[in-house]
């Protein structure tokens, strides 16, 4: 008896020791705003977490449509414009979100594949040699009936608001 009490006084340090691994980092809330039109690129949101150590987001990439970029809108003097970038620092413990008007991904030739299941897996490469994938939930354009909407020019300030 004395000898199996001695045992589990052993395995519980060990078991509590597993919580104290790292965090890692991951990827979660990825959606795809799908282009109302096939030749402009769709956006692709998500927020990437840092986990205990931190990492750097280097790129995204997807079997799921020919090119993706990473991209980030700047507003400057009333103008917005937009640049590629390379690669995002994920504080640890903290979070950076790709979302409308900031940070973004641009996705050019969605998979018509991809398109009818309503989701495209993402893989995301992170600094510290991790992929994680990601299936990224597609979310056609506002309503079909948007197509018929009176609003001119609405494809230009979609794009701008990216
Ligand atoms: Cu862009």
């Amino acid at each position: 008896m004395h000898a199996r009490f001695a045992l589990i006084a052993l395995v519980a340090p060990l078991a509590l020791s597993g919580c104290g691994d790292p965090a890692p980092s991951y990827v979660d809330q990825a959606w795809v705003r799908l282009s109302p039109n096939k030749d402009t690129p769709s956006a692709g949101y998500f927020v990437v977490h840092g986990g205990d150590a931190g990492v750097q987001l280097r790129g995204v990439m997807t079997d799921y449509a020919l090119r993706v970029e990473m991209h980030e809108s700047l507003t400057k003097d009333g103008m917005t414009t937009m640049e590629r970038i390379d690669q995002v620092d994920v504080p640890a413990k903290g979070e950076v979100a790709f979302a409308p008007g900031g940070k973004h991904l641009m996705i050019w030739g969605v998979n018509d594949t991809a398109i009818s299941r309503g989701k495209m897996q993402m893989t995301f490469l992170m600094g510290n040699g991790d992929r994680l994938l990601v299936d990224a939930v597609i979310r056609k354009p506002e309503g079909s009936a948007a197509a018929a909407s009176p609003v001119a020019g609405g494809d230009a300030t979609d794009n701008a608001a990216h």
